[in-house]
């Protein structure tokens, strides 16, 4: 089912259960090519989720700043492909969204651990920030903080869970955002981790 959540942000919950063999296959593959990485930032500190890309760009940080590039700056390389289950799964979401066709030139992986969190940031370095921001969470349960247009805006707890996919875009693609802790049990197929995929069209 489709819940309205705010102008321009719909959850879909669960719905991406169907594919989690599948997308824990793609993902262990993607790793295998362009591995988990800690970017820095530019004030010299480490994230503390590791991340990976796959698609024509992936976003790269480092001390000169955000950004995308074509290449993996570890190895490079082009990033690897989108998975066949990454837009098999889109295509399911567009669908059910009825926000579709989504054009998505990358994907950025994030991994956290007991330890990881993501601080309230807005992402604005997709060229066109019209086009909707799709993002799926698997595996261990996380505390998301989702705020408004400004950073000194009240700031929402929203639990995001194993499965569950957003779709944001018009107002709601500029709320600031983050990721406080994860929470919850381990679970059976992601282990003590939460994975999240967010699919861009950044280009
Ligand atoms: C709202 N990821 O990768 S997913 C990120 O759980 C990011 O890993 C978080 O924030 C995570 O940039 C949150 C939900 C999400 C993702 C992207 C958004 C919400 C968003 C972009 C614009 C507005
Ligand atoms: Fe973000």
């Amino acid at each position: 089912h489709v819940l309205t959540l705010d102008t321009g942000l719909i959850a879909l919950p669960g719905l991406a259960l169907p594919y989690a063999a599948d997308l824990a296959q793609a993902v262990q593959e993607l790793v295998h090519s362009a591995p988990w990485r800690h970017m820095q930032v530019p004030s010299g500190h480490r994230m503390s989720a590791a991340q990976s890309s796959c698609g024509d760009l992936g976003w790269i940080s480092d001390e000169h700043g955000y950004r995308y590039s074509p290449t993996d700056p570890q190895s490079g390389l082009a990033w690897p492909a989108m998975p066949v289950v990454f837009k098999d799964l889109l295509a399911r979401i567009a669908q059910e969204s009825g926000q579709g066709p989504f054009q998505p030139d990358t994907c950025l992986i994030n991994y956290y651990d007991e330890q990881a969190h993501m601080s309230l940031h807005q992402d604005r370095n997709e060229r066109d920030l019209q086009h909707p921001i799709v993002s799926v969470s698997l595996g261990r349960e996380a505390l998301f903080l989702w705020g408004g247009a400004k950073r000194s805006d009240p700031v929402r707890t929203l639990r995001l869970r194993d499965g569950d996919v957003l779709v944001w875009w018009g107002p709601s693609r500029m709320n600031f955002h983050g990721v406080r802790r994860l929470e919850g049990p381990a679970h059976p197929l992601w282990g003590s981790g939460r994975v999240n995929l967010t699919f861009r069209k950044a280009g």
